[in-house]
């Protein structure tokens, strides 16, 4: 409970079994989360039952992709404030915190992993990702008259509810290049968006998205691929 509200974590997961178990119990902050929610989008590893024995709820979401898992989660999720993360190390759960300290005032609180000083050694942000995620966020700033942004891709965000009622089915994206889109029609709600610092660390596990050169790529376009259509044709 955050203020009388309850807050749910939803961690979207495929093939998480190496660090699922202490993902959940390092964001079941005591006094402070109620729910972690784990979408398995069909893990063939032992990602579901790991979880479930850590403590957390845990859903199938058989339409593939990160997008598909966090809208699932994002509808099933009981929490009146509620928390995107990742099972995979690279968040920190002590810092569901800063998000919680902002939702009071704005209806979706995001998190940024581009703040040197927060960017450990081991983390995948080096000075391509780091400046890829910077100006596609820029653009997403300006394109969109959005408030000051310096990360485009970073899961670990918070989103009020009631905010999360008015978007939810309008979201299109089952991929990799959803969060932009959340951005986006937060936007176009006239939502009170605000980001803030966390802490980015080394993965646990095999990354998925921008691990290698093309993931981020092609993810990368993708995304500017959207903040077009929305700033131009949609
Ligand atoms: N890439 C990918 N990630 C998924 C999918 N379903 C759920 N996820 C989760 O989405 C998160 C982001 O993927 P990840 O491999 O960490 O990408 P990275 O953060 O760019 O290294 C992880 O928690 C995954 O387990 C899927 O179909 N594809
Ligand atoms: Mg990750």
């Amino acid at each position: 409970m955050w203020n009388g509200h309850k807050v749910s974590v939803v961690f979207p997961a495929y093939d998480e079994e190496p660090n699922i178990a202490a993902a959940v119990q390092d964001f079941l902050v005591p006094g402070v989360v109620d729910e972690v929610l784990v979408v398995d989008n069909n893990s063939k590893d032992h990602t579901a039952a790991c979880a479930t024995a850590a403590g957390a709820r845990v859903v199938l979401e058989t339409t593939q992709g990160y997008g598909a898992a966090l809208r699932r989660g994002l509808r099933e999720a009981t929490g009146a404030y509620m928390i995107l993360a990742e099972p995979d190390g690279t968040f920190v759960g002590r810092d569901v915190i800063k998000l919680l300290a902002y939702a009071e005032d704005f209806d979706m609180v995001c998190g940024t992993r581009t703040t040197r000083e927060l960017i450990w050694q081991q983390a995948n942000m080096g000075w391509f990702l780091r400046f890829g995620n910077i100006i596609v966020a820029k653009m997403l700033e300006f394109l969109l008259s959005g408030p000051s942004l310096s990360d485009c891709g970073c899961t670990l965000r918070l989103i009020r509810r009631e905010a999360c009622d008015r978007i939810v089915d309008q979201l299109t994206v089952t991929g990799s290049h959803f969060l932009p889109e959340m951005i986006i029609l937060a936007l176009r709600e006239r939502l009170r968006l605000i980001e803030v610092p966390v802490n980015y660390r080394g993965r646990i596990g095999t990354s998925k998205i921008t691990g290698s050169l093309k993931g981020t790529l092609k993810t990368g376009t993708k995304m500017i691929g959207l903040i077009f259509y929305y700033r131009f044709r949609a």
